[in-house]
């Protein structure tokens, strides 16, 4: 397989193509994490290359945004089948500010796979919301995304709130996103830091006691 037509797709905004593309890899029998990693992964990098060069505009990102969802679609039944009890549950969102959903949505899948029961709050997500819905779902862990650096200090606003309402030792809270890093995750008073969606799911493992 060539994963170039892959990212090749991404990078040109090729909905239409992607499905089919996703598809033949599938059946030449390239494992799904391949097809992520060195396809879809590696044509949004791209994509971020020159969008940071200016070579590339917000609506461009946006069709191959698209394109990658098109490819994820594809393959989550493949990375999320589990059918096993829910290890725990795990709350994952992209904070407050913030629109960005990619990143965010391969934890998703990839806890799913891991056998976790998701709840997805999606994007922009405020602190108070986290808030209320750790009140009402039983849940263990927070995966918080963000992928701009004006994002971050929503991570830092959810994590104080559970401590001022004394949930920081029974909810973990760990944080991930292209700007972040372990040091930002020990300033702000997280649990963890994950530098990418695999890693995220060994960390919640770590932190849950699982296995
Ligand atoms: Co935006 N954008 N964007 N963008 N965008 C970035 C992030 C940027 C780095 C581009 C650049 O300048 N080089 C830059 C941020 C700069 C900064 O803050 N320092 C940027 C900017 C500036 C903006 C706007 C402000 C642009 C504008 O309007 N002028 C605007 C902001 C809107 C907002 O959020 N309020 C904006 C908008 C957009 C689009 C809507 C057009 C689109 C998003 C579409 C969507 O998500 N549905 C978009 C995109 C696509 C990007 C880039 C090109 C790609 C991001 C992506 O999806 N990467 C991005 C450049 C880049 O990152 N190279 C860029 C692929 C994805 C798989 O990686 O999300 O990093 P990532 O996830 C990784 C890890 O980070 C980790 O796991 C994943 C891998 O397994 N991870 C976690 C992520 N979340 C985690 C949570 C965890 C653990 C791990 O929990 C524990």
């Amino acid at each position: 397989m060539d994963y170039n037509k892959i990212t090749d797709a991404i990078f040109n905004g090729d909905i239409a193509n992607i499905p089919q593309l996703v598809k033949e890899a599938i059946s030449e029998g390239i494992p799904p994490e391949d097809i992520l990693e060195k396809g879809l992964i590696e044509g949004m990098s791209l994509v971020g290359v020159k969008f940071k060069a200016n070579e590339i505009f917000v609506p461009e990102v946006l069709i191959a945004a698209k394109a990658m969802h098109a490819g994820m679609d594809i393959l989550e039944p493949m990375l999320v089948e589990s059918g096993v009890q829910p290890k725990a549950t795990v709350a994952v969102g992209t904070v407050k500010g913030d629109l960005h959903d990619i990143g965010k949505n391969l934890v998703v899948m990839m806890l799913k796979g891991a056998g976790f029961k998701v709840i997805d709050l999606g994007i922009d997500v405020a602190p108070d919301v986290f808030l209320k819905r750790a009140g009402k779902e039983k849940i263990s862990l927070i995966c918080m995304s963000s992928l701009i650096t004006t994002s971050m200090p929503s991570m830092k606003a959810t994590i104080d709130l559970f401590k001022e309402k004394g949930l920081n030792e029974k909810i973990k809270i760990i944080i991930g996103g292209a700007p972040v890093t372990q040091e930002y995750a020990d300033l702000i008073g997280a649990d963890g830091y994950a530098d990418d969606a695999s890693s995220a799911v060994d960390k919640v493992k770590e932190l849950l006691n699982l296995k």
